[in-house]
């Protein structure tokens, strides 16, 4: 009979899941033993960088993605990682090795002490098979849960399983698929709504375009001539953000969104919780007169939003329906439907991060993604940026930092057909640092701008925001990213002018990765 391992491997080789992203110890060495030719192991230094890599290739690719972590010490730094994935509903299968059986009620060395709990509440599905036996199953489990739920899952093995005899079994080829198309009713209800309505509005969230359908999005506003919003706090970007119907990024405060959207009766949000809030800023949820409507396959984020109606389901067939059931709405601009960006504003002493967005929108091809993770530069970047094409941006979906540079990593391996750059500033960088050796080991071409402002700058924005401006530890002056590049083997240049920069990112992409650290003015996200 086939060992566990065995029956394992060639499992996930069928499934597609041959890239695993890790970090071994003892434990998960009977498990990388013996891997076909056909998988790849990315090694990660560190699990926060490895569950970001994951979650880039993930959202690069849209499949389920392995993660291969050591017993508890290192599923515990993945965790924070790991929140980012639940946000962006990204199918990671983590696995993690175990004490041998025998071991694990002594709590020998590096057991994982209740394993099935310590990823809780993060993730859908947390098992460890009952038997060596099971181990199959199980982990077929652990692929099909993340695939179905959009959401993380951990299967914890014993060691001693993997050599175990297991019997070979079909029940692991089964076809485990999900279809949530609204039913008629649901959708006529839903585009009667939106054709009464005298001052509909559409409110897009990142879910979009994780399921594709930027472009549907763009057809179905520009049919209806709707104005658009992003959803607050966007992990993706569903539209493209120099679009004439776009109004913008909605701010991520309670009363900030009601203020945004006053003038509307029918609020329809699509592929976005309700919202996610950041900033604390009190007031109504809804401008006087307006309902809502949230289309999401998230049964969760239907459960939880404090106001509206909502429907659990796909929202491409509800793009579809609006298209094809409501006529045709008069176009008021003849013109380009998109919106050229201002000059960008400027600043003493270092450059404005306008200045550097504006230099990336002139020098990199149309399609590149960008893993942004700079935090108070938001309103900068939106108003510089020009991204046309689905997959064209990634924020931390959760908000937690160490996801830039690992992300960007993960998603040129997902899709090297794609340029990927990380704008990322120079406090969110050291979060995720090591996945500078991850890039120049295996010569992953990534360019990593590093925007040096010195200093937490959102902290400091926040500080005012929530007056407690005189807060310590949020300086961080001085950090020299070339050397911490070079160290880990990425070429690294600094600058300070413009021109400089412009010749830098100019300069094709190489083979492998690249760093460009810019020292730039101190702006706030807002
Ligand atoms: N730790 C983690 C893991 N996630 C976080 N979000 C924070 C700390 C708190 N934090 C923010 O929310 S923004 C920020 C911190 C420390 C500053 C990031 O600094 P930066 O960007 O240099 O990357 P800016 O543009 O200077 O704000
Ligand atoms: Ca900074």
């Amino acid at each position: 009979m086939p060992t566990a391992r065995r029956i394992a491997h060639e499992f996930l080789e069928r499934r597609g899941l041959t890239t695993i992203f890790g970090n071994p110890g003892s434990n998960e060495l009977p498990f990388l033993a013996g891997l076909p030719d056909t998988f790849r192991y990315v090694l990660g230094l560190h699990e926060g960088a490895v569950v970001g890599m994951a979650d880039g290739y993930a959202q690069a690719t849209g499949d389920p993605v392995l993660v291969n972590l050591h017993s508890a010490a290192g599923s515990g730094n993945a965790m924070g990682a790991l929140t980012n994935a639940v946000s962006a509903r990204s199918p990671l299968v983590l696995t993690a090795g175990q004490q041998v059986r025998s071991a694990i009620g002594l709590e020998a060395m590096l057991t994982n002490v209740e394993a099935t709990q310590l990823m809780r509440p993060l993730v859908g599905w947390a098992g460890e098979p009952a038997c060596a036996a099971d181990v199959p199953r199980s982990l077929a489990q652990a692929v099909f849960e993340a695939e179905l739920q959009r959401r993380p899952t951990y299967l914890s093995v014993p060691y001693d399983d993997w050599a175990a005899e297991a019997e070979d079994t079909s029940v692991l080829d089964r076809r485990v698929r999900r279809g949530l198309v609204p039913d008629d009713g649901q959708l006529d209800d839903l585009v009667r709504e939106m054709g009464e309505a005298r001052a509909p509005v559409l409110v897009l969230g990142g879910d979009l375009d994780t399921a594709g359908l930027l472009d549907r999005a763009v057809a179905c506003a520009e049919h209806l001539g709707l104005p658009v919003w992003v959803a607050p706090s966007p992990h993706r970007l569903p539209f493209p953000n120099r679009h004439r119907l776009l109004r913008g990024v909605l701010p991520a405060g309670i009363g900030a969104v009601s203020d945004a959207l006053a003038g509307h009766d029918l609020v329809l949000v699509l592929g976005a919780p309700v919202f996610r809030y950041h900033q604390h800023v009190p007031g109504p949820y809804l401008p006087d007169g307006a309902r809502l409507f949230q289309v999401t396959d998230d049964a969760g984020a239907a459960a939880r939003a404090p106001m509206g109606e909502a429907l659990v389901a796909d929202p491409g067939p509800v793009l579809d329906a609006l298209i094809t059931r409501l006529p045709a709405r008069q176009q008021a601009h003849g013109d380009s439907q998109f919106i050229p960006a201002p000059e960008p504003a400027t600043a003493d002493g270092a450059l404005h991060p306008e200045q550097v967005f504006a230099a990336l929108r002139d020098t990199q091809p149309p399609h590149t993604r960008y893993v942004v993770e700079s935090t108070s530069t938001n309103a900068a970047w939106w108003r510089q940026m020009d991204l046309r094409h689905p997959g064209s941006y990634f924020f931390p979906a959760s908000g937690g930092l160490g996801f830039g540079l690992p992300a960007a990593v993960g998603m040129a391996l997902g899709d090297p057909t794609r340029p990927v750059v990380a704008v990322v500033g120079d406090g969110s960088a050291n979060y995720g640092i090591t996945a500078l050796w991850t890039a120049a080991h295996y010569q992953v071409p990534v360019t990593f701008l590093i925007l040096r402002n010195g200093t937490y700058g959102a902290l400091r924005w926040f500080g005012r925001l929530l007056g407690t401006p005189d807060v310590p530890g949020t300086d961080i002056p001085g950090i020299d990213f070339t050397a911490l590049a070079t160290g880990y083997g990425v070429p690294a240049t600094a600058v300070r002018e413009l021109d400089e920069l412009r010749a830098q990112l100019k300069t094709p992409a190489a083979a492998g990765p690249r760093l460009v650290q810019v020292d730039t003015h101190l702006t706030t996200p807002e």
